[in-house]
């Protein structure tokens, strides 16, 4: 056991490092072509904010506290995480940017797991952005009558109507009341269906907010694939506050799960042919003095720590144990996910193939329509009650044609209903 307690200080620190140096690299790269010519049809810069964010390994600092966001209510920040509620009754919980944001366009995304063991989970998790913080409250655990938005993953179906888990996004000049009752559905700007409880990875959000349209996007935990993000729901002409916090909040009811939130990053998006704001302009001397004592301190610290876990087992060398071998559990785990990835997969190529021979069928349902449709006003005389067959066969130049592409969009959906384990 010592083993591992001693070294996982050490893999920390490397990942530490490699996930600053990765995100630098990452974000020079991204000004580099920014600096390039730009178009209309240009996505726009994107960069990290990180007074606006959180993320482990370091999360939460020695007293607990996030660097640049507090927490209220029973949240609970660790290295990892925070969780905002725990699994047990009427709890509440928030965290909040210390700082507003006054940049007008945006993207987030944040990073979660609502975990519970009933089947049904309550309340749910909200991602804000609004004039004030939210402190405390009824809306998922923050404040009501908020002059901003609201992007709520409500578990617990409040109406009944068998319609939750879902995502809704709920816009408020300060004045509306929640209308809680109903899950929000009378106030929804957009909303969609998600089960987001209990996913074998974490679930994935990515707001942007960008030339007045709110597009809201999920990964929904299935597959360990990041970027493996789909449509929920788009907000056009939405008009939000210039300035504000950014915040999470949660609530457990009679019924409670767990609400961790792993990350959330926050990116400034600008317009292509904009210059956006020099990064050094915006970190203080002091700041930045301050934390790079704290990191030799830190280093100094983790020299000693492997020196003197080095006298102690001059033996153990190289890798931690743990890194290099899987339990029979781990493996089993992974397996199992490994399995439902592929037939989730799978499922969604089906999915999309069955959609595309759908369209392609009422495309020439339609154009036989049209043309029966036509042949039949113009017929002054011919056999009443011809089947549409019969009638493509006795026009040999239009019909013929017609009644082949009809032949040839049959012919395909046997083939398109086979498993085809890798689809070109
Ligand atoms: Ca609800
Ligand atoms: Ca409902």
């Amino acid at each position: 056991m010592a083993v591992s307690i001693a070294q996982r200080p050490a893999a920390n620190a490397r990942l530490l490092i490699l996930t600053f140096l990765t995100t630098l690299i990452f974000h020079r790269s991204v000004a580099d072509v920014a600096a390039g010519a730009s178009t209309s049809e240009e996505p726009p810069h994107r960069r990290f904010e990180y007074k606006y964010s959180f993320k482990g390994p370091h999360l939460s600092q020695t007293d607990g506290s996030i660097p640049f966001w507090i927490h209220t209510g029973n949240a609970i920040p660790s290295a990892d995480q925070v969780r905002i509620t725990p699994s047990l009754r009427s709890q509440r919980g928030t965290v909040w940017t210390k700082n507003r944001v006054n940049f007008e366009h945006w993207e987030a995304e944040v990073t979660f797991r609502v975990s519970g063991r009933g089947r049904m989970g309550a309340d749910g998790l909200a991602v804000w952005f609004t004039t004030a913080q939210g402190l405390d409250g009824p809306v998922y655990g923050a404040a009501d009558q908020w002059n901003g938005v609201g992007v709520f993953f409500d578990s617990f179906d409040n109406d009944g109507k068998k319609n939750n888990p879902a995502i809704i996004v709920v816009g408020n000049n300060g004045n509306l009341v929640y209308d809680h009752q109903n899950d929000g559905t009378t106030q929804a700007l957009g909303t969609c269906l998600r089960d987001f409880r209990n996913k074998p990875y974490p679930v994935r959000a990515k707001i942007t907010y960008y030339k007045k349209t709110l597009t809201v996007l999920i990964n929904n935990g299935f597959t360990p694939d990041k970027e493996d993000y789909e449509f929920c729901t788009k907000v056009d002409n939405m008009v939000i506050p210039t300035e504000g916090f950014f915040g999470i909040s949660a609530a457990t009811g009679g019924l409670a799960d767990d609400h961790d939130v792993l990350s959330f990053l926050l990116f400034r998006l600008t317009e292509p042919g904009q210059q956006p704001p020099p990064p050094e302009s915006e970190i203080p001397k002091e700041e930045k003095d301050k934390y790079q004592e704290e990191f030799q301190n830190f280093q100094q610290e983790l020299d000693k720590k492997k020196e003197e876990f080095q006298k102690e087992h001059p033996d153990v060398q190289g890798e931690p144990i743990e890194d290099l071998y899987e339990t029979v559990n781990d493996r089993e785990i992974r397996q199992v996910f490994e399995g439902q990835n592929r037939i989730h997969l799978e499922i969604k190529q089906l999915h999309r193939q069955l959609a595309m021979i759908l369209d392609e069928q009422r495309r020439y349902v339609s154009v036989i329509t049209d043309e029966v449709g036509k042949k039949g006003t113009n017929a002054e005389s011919g056999t009443v009650g011809r089947t549409t067959f019969g009638f493509c066969r006795s026009h040999p130049a239009g019909g013929s044609q017609k009644s082949a592409r009809v032949e040839k969009l049959f012919s395909r959906v046997p083939e398109t209903d086979r498993l085809s384990p890798t689809p070109g």
